[in-house]
């Protein structure tokens, strides 16, 4: 049997509960007290601050409802600063069909922000037009881990990736670029240190370094979509579906640009 584990913990300041980190992952039965006592050690320790409030979910997934699919495929692109990352973000979006406008549109929006959201802006891939009604709260990505954790741990640390972020972002990013109707996603993260962002396409992770000022404690992400997307339906995807991402070492590249 399989379990979902999520965790998501907050601090209170003042009168406002602020977000510190969330984690899920799908394990055999024997792994869960492990991962449980992991994530609670991630609460506690967190550079957004000390979890004084922690919500952990344990349950039961069904093998019959996983969708299994392929990891993206990770690309190390380069940018020395802010303006060159982001003009470097934009880029790979329009490769990946998504206009320069709403790519630029994109950007601004998650620069915009004022606290960082729970989940991902919706994004027409053409207008930039915000397309779900969630505020901060967004859409999120949830459900989803790695099939072959050895062997995805294996080849991150190949590529000297052995951050967390990275081992989670590409999987949520396998994720999404499996969902129907997405063109790219746009991310960089809530965490003041982290300044590495990515835009994901169907053909793979590109990473960009400086993609967000260092100190910054605002992060997002925005998923683009074509026309017509049932937005219902990618939301129950993303939301709810069973997905375990497969591994994959053999095509890795880095780009310069
Ligand atoms: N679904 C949708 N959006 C999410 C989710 C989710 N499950 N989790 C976080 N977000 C949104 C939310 O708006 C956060 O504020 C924002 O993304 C950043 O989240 O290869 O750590 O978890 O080195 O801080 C990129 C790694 C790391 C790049 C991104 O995001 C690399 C990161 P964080
Ligand atoms: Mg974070």
């Amino acid at each position: 049997m399989l379990y979902s584990i999520k965790m998501r913990s907050a601090k209170q300041t003042g009168s406002i509960q602020r977000h510190i980190s969330g984690a899920e992952r799908i394990v055999g039965q024997d792994m869960v007290e492990s991962m449980v006592q992991s994530m609670v050690q991630r609460a506690f320790t967190h550079d957004r601050g000390q979890a004084d409030f922690i919500n952990l979910k344990i349950e039961a997934v069904a093998v019959q409802d996983i969708v299994h699919i392929r990891q993206l495929n990770i690309h190390s692109l380069q940018a020395t600063d802010l303006a060159a990352a982001r003009r470097l973000a934009i880029q790979k979006l329009v490769s990946a069909g998504v206009t320069a406008v709403a790519a630029q549109r994109g950007i601004r929006q998650l620069a915009e922000l004022n606290d960082s959201m729970h989940g991902a802006m919706l994004l027409s891939a053409v207008t930039g037009e915000r397309l779900d009604a969630l505020a901060l709260r967004g859409v999120r990505a949830s459900n989803m881990d790695i099939a072959d954790p050895e062997n995805y741990d294996g080849i991150l640390h190949g590529l000297g990736l052995t951050d967390i972020h990275v081992r989670e972002a590409l999987v949520l990013a396998s994720k999404v670029q499996s969902a129907p109707g997405i063109r790219a996603e746009l991310c960089w993260s809530d965490d003041l240190a982290y300044t590495t962002g990515y835009v994901a396409d169907p053909t793979g992770y590109f990473r960009i370094p400086n993609l967000k000022k260092l100190n910054d404690p605002v992060g997002g992400r925005a998923f683009f979509l074509a026309p017509e997307t049932d937005i219902e339906e990618l939301t129950h995807y993303l939301e709810n579906v069973p997905v375990l991402v497969s591994p994959q070492g053999g095509s890795v590249a880095i780009c310069r640009n």
